[in-house]
């Protein structure tokens, strides 16, 4: 059981004390332990399987939270959360996943209302019946309004970066059955999707029994759905559905292209073959003469689409968004690749809320091929993260440069800084000491729920200002959690055009921002996109991948991607 999961579970069991109101000082420790555990570097099941006393000398960790740990490495569940489910509805979980609203407003709604599900909570708010209770404002019953769209979503779909875990998982365990000739995994999965709702799985055998019985062994399963001569469903960990289906050879890719999708890509497919005097289907293409049908293709993805005279294209781009019309001018972008990227400009360290110092930053970005580096940690205005005031920035800054001065190779780690953008659009750190450095990114953390024209004219104010050289996370949304800002992206657009500004793709999984589309319109106004990690740790420099998920959606090649460049022609990108 990895961290992420452990933290989960412990904030779940939080979230269930307060609801049934109990004791705060509990609850704020579990809470607390969660947040160090989901932060920790180290695996917690590791420990707890060495020795859990151990875990009594972390830092956060009290006796309560390091029993809980231990009962949940040890029996895989932790007790008191079945329990208190014997008297709390579980869709109470569902509600408690809406931004904004809190274990102790869900307990009234429950108390007061009856409230127990989405469904309810939806028709209460629709009806006035919440704006009555006390402490819900009107305001209040719009947000929650506006959260139950997020919770119902979030209920569904997970994290691309989650569905890559699992698939890997699955991916291991199905090795070991010997009946497999090949395995892959299609839909929006393959698509590279940030949010995927099923995982659908593709085998090539001639024994889907062995095969369907392999699948049973899966040590995640939960639940089987369904299981017929050839496909399977399962459920997982937290409910998620898997597709299995077993495919003979001669039909695996046109079985892999049909899964794959999307369904708008699939019916645009369809229309062509049909012009063709062609039918496509998940086992192959064929050849239509009056009753006749003969198989043409089937066995590979590329003789399905070469059969339609169609390229193979990237899985990304199939949305039938751009991707026929590129086909048809001979203009299908090359993709960009997470090799081509040679510097990762968004960092943090332990200046800030970073768990790593600027060497080992430096260190672990050298070793997954970078050639460069900007440390980017929060300026002073965002206390809770210890941001840095212009003196301490500034010995920052003569730190690295001191670094850089000591190092025997052309790594390079740039003076950077990730300026907040303050409530009023003044820049959170004088304009003299954002001249000194090598990059600066400019981010509003603070009233984000501002007004649309106001919160768009302090992005666009920031873009303006000389010493910026990019916005971070341009909309602010957190997929499944909040909505992004007010925001007018086509003023953003225009500002970072007209100022020769750059704008992030934050690869944040969670994040993803700019997302997929956004990234295709910045590529149509020719503004240099910048893939960046976020890291607030040495793993999180691996996050990189999920960003060029996003952008290769987005339809970005490398030439659209500022980072592949080197960090002399980058700048020259931005002063031209
Ligand atoms: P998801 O699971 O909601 O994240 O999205 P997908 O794209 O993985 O959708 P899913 O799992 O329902 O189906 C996988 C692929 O199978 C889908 O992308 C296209 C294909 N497919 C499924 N049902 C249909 C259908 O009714 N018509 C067509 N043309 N294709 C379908
Ligand atoms: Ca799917
Ligand atoms: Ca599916
Ligand atoms: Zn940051």
């Amino acid at each position: 059981m990895d961290n992420a999961k452990i933290s989960a579970q412990i904030t779940k069991l939080a979230d269930l004390l307060e609801f049934q109101g109990a004791n705060s000082f509990k609850i704020r420790a579990y809470r607390r332990g969660a947040r160090v555990i989901k932060d920790a570097t180290d695996s917690f099941a590791t420990i707890v399987n060495n020795d859990p006393s151990e875990l009594l000398e972390i830092e956060g960790i009290g006796k309560g939270v390091a029993e809980k740990i231990t009962q949940l490495i040890q029996d895989g569940e932790i007790a008191e959360i079945n329990t208190i489910l014997e008297t709390v509805p579980a869709t109470v979980l569902d509600i408690l996943r809406i931004p904004g609203l809190g274990p102790r407003k869900a307990a009234l709604l429950y108390q007061e209302l009856g409230i127990q599900t989405l469904d309810q909570l939806q028709a209460a708010c629709k009806a006035d019946e919440v704006q009555k209770l006390k402490g819900f404002a009107a305001k209040t019953q719009q947000s929650i309004l506006d959260g139950i769209a997020i919770a119902a979503a979030a209920n569904e779909r997970i994290y691309w970066s989650d569905a890559d875990q699992l698939a890997d998982a699955l991916r291991l365990h199905m090795q070991n059955c010997p009946a497999i000739q090949r395995i892959e995994f299609a839909g929006s999965y393959r698509r590279g999707r940030e949010t995927v709702g099923d995982l659908d799985v593709l085998v090539d055998s001639t024994d889907a029994e062995s095969v369907m019985d392999h699948f049973s062994e899966f040590p995640e399963l939960e639940q089987v759905i369904v299981r017929g001569d050839t496909k399977m469903s399962i459920r997982v960990t937290n409910s998620f559905q898997v597709d299995l289906r077993v495919v003979p050879a001669d039909a695996f890719g046109a079985a892999l292209q049909y899964f794959t999708g999307s369904k708008d890509h699939n019916v645009e497919l369809r229309g062509r073959a049909k012009q063709l005097g062609l039918k496509i289907n998940e086992y192959g293409v064929f050849r239509v003469e009056g009753d006749d049908e003969s198989y043409i293709a089937g066995a590979t993805e590329e003789e399905v689409y070469q059969a339609l005279d169609l390229p193979c294209f990237a899985p990304e781009i199939r949305e039938a968004r751009t991707e026929f019309h590129w086909a048809s001018d001979d203009a299908i972008p090359t993709l960009i690749t997470v090799e081509q990227i040679q510097g990762d400009l968004h960092m943090h360290t332990t200046a800030t809320d970073g768990k790593a110092s600027i060497e080992e930053m430096a260190e672990a970005a050298k070793a997954r091929g970078l050639k460069y580096i900007a440390i980017t940690d929060h300026s002073q205005r965002v206390s809770v993260a210890h941001g840095l005031d212009a003196e301490k920035l500034l010995q920052q800054w003569k730190e690295i440069d001191d670094i850089n001065a000591s190092r025997n190779d052309d790594f390079l780690i740039l003076k950077g800084v990730e300026c907040d953008i303050l409530e009023d659009g003044a820049m959170d750190l004088p304009d003299e000491v954002l001249a000194q450095a090598d990059w600066v990114i400019a981010s509003v953390h603070f009233g984000q729920r501002q007004p649309r024209q106001q919160i768009t004219d302090r992005i666009t104010g920031a873009l303006a200002n000389p010493h910026i050289d990019i916005i971070a996370h341009p909309t602010g949304r957190l997929i499944n959690r909040r909505e992004a800002y007010e925001v007018d992206i086509d003023a953003v657009f225009q500002a970072a055009q007209e100022n020769h500004k750059m704008l992030e793709l934050n690869a944040n999984p969670a994040r993803l921002d700019l997302h997929d589309v956004h990234c295709a319109m910045a590529r149509e106004r020719e503004i240099p996109i910048v893939i960046s990690s976020d890291a607030h740790s040495v793993t999180g420099l691996d996050v990189l991948k999920y960003g060029i998920n996003q952008a290769r959606r987005g339809g970005l090649a490398a030439g659209h991607v500022a980072n592949t460049l080197s960090w002399n022609k980058l700048q020259k990108l931005l002063s031209s």
